[in-house]
């Protein structure tokens, strides 16, 4: 008979493939010898390490799953465990590796000429060329359809685009070598490549500073006033919102993998902190039943989220997953996670509050989670648009 793990309960590592375990344990290797000693420090003074992307890109971990032009082409189940070894250690170092892979390399996969992937696929596989995504605007987040964003054809140059518009809260945007932008074309949204190298000053990208979470990646907004776009640098293969939109598909199946990963770090720093200080006739906390109800709820939601998140993987795999289902996951786990790590965080009594502990990191770096790449009611009332047929978003 088998005995409970506790790190494992319901077996995960049974429905993995042998290549699946291996890239974890890579991926984990590098993330706890090589991000985890940086984080501390970065988190403190609000810095991304433009090396870690180069660093990733070495062990094959940027656009994991495409097939091709330098990536790994391995499976969503494996990508997916990536996402998770890296938001192990911190969810802004898995927004910067998530943006560089599902929401530049991706589009550029999917809907890119064969001229676009062999120019930028290599390089951005290796991480020497960084790339950001370009979808929200100061006055439309949750309604990105509503964007002011336009491209408009230049008046006297041939082939020719021009650019206008502002992006806020953009991942990556201050120090991003291409810039994938979604702006409307005669109304109709578009994906334009932006290249920092020849934008010149028509294009800024100044940092927002001062954030309350996920200060370990570095997030800015894009000003464009009239950036020159050569049409070469079009994505001629998707029209409209399905086009971001797809993008996001990718990127909320990852997150829904990665924010397991933190909650997964906060339940084993929680459990041994509990282990380990005694309070009341020199009893560890751990031995009262209010604190193993915490720790019990969240290895729950922590085995129930993989295991919904391996099961939307291997569909994805298999070309049957919908965009509800990963709405779904998208949002229990995101939910899931922050309301977990909240209630482990008072375990550490006061010593939550010292950044050593980690904890506070993960808590505050969750609520971001849960508010990008939908917000988790937006996922709500996507399910239940799915579920009556009635959308209720206006
Ligand atoms: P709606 O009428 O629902 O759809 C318009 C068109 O888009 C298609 N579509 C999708 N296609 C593929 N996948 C999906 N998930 C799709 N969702 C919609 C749809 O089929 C339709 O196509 P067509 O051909 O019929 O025109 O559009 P709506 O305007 O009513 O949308 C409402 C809503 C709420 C669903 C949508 O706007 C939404 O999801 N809002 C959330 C915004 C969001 O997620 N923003 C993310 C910004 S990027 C980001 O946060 C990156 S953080 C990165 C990091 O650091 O990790
Ligand atoms: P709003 O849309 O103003 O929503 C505010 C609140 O109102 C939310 O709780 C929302 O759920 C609720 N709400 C809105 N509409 C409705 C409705 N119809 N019914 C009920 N409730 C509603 N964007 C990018 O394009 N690229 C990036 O790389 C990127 N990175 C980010 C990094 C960080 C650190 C952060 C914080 C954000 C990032 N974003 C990025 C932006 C992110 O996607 C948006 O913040 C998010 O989509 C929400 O939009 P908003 O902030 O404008 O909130």
């Amino acid at each position: 008979q088998s005995a409970f793990d506790w790190e494992d309960p319901l077996l995960l590592r049974e429905q993995l493939t042998e290549d699946e375990i291996a890239i974890q344990q890579t991926a984990k290797d590098y993330c706890q010898e090589k991000l985890f000693p940086r984080v501390t420090e970065a988190y403190r003074v609000e810095n991304y390490d433009r090396e870690i992307l180069c660093e990733m890109g070495e062990l094959g971990l940027l656009g994991a799953s495409i097939e091709g032009y330098g990536c790994a082409g391995v499976s969503n189940v494996a990508s997916g465990l990536i996402t998770r070894e890296v938001e192990r250690v911190d969810s802004g170092y898995r927004s910067g590796m998530s943006v560089q892979s599902s929401l530049v390399m991706g589009p550029i996969a999917e809907f890119g000429t064969e001229e676009q992937k062999q120019r930028f696929l290599p390089g951005m596989a290796q991480g020497k060329i960084l790339g950001c995504f370009g979808l929200t605007e100061p006055n439309h987040g949750s309604d990105p359809g509503s964007m002011e964003t336009v491209a408009r054809p230049h008046p006297t140059k041939e082939g020719v685009y021009l650019l206008s518009g502002s992006k806020t809260w953009i991942t990556n945007s201050p120090i991003a070598d291409v810039l994938l932008i979604w702006a409307k074309l005669d109304g109709v949204i578009r994906g334009f490549l932006v290249e920092r190298a020849t934008a010149g000053s028509a294009l800024s990208t100044p940092a927002i500073k001062n954030k309350n979470g996920l200060r370990a990646s570095i997030t800015g907004m894009i000003m464009m006033d009239n950036v020159e776009v050569p049409k070469e640098n079009l994505l001629p293969n998707i029209t409209g919102l399905r086009g971001p939109f797809s993008c996001l598909n990718s990127a909320r199946y990852g997150i829904a993998w990665g924010v397991m990963g933190a909650l997964e770090d906060c339940l084993e720093r929680a459990r041994t902190y509990s282990l380990e200080r005694k309070q009341f006739k020199g009893q560890p906390l751990a031995k009262y039943q209010l604190i193993q109800k915490k720790l019990a709820d969240a290895s729950t939601d922590i085995a129930f989220g993989l295991s919904a998140a391996l099961q939307v993987g291997r569909l994805k795999d298999k070309g049957l997953v919908t965009p509800e289902m990963i709405s779904m996951i998208k949002r229990q786990n995101c939910d899931r996670a922050l309301v977990n790590a909240r209630a482990l965080q008072e375990i550490f009594g006061g010593n939550a509050v010292s950044d050593e502990y980690q904890i506070g990191r993960h808590v505050a770096n969750l609520f971001v989670t849960q508010t990008y790449e939908g917000q988790s009611d937006i996922h709500s009332l996507i399910l239940g648009r799915a579920i009556t047929g009635v959308q209720a978003f206006c």
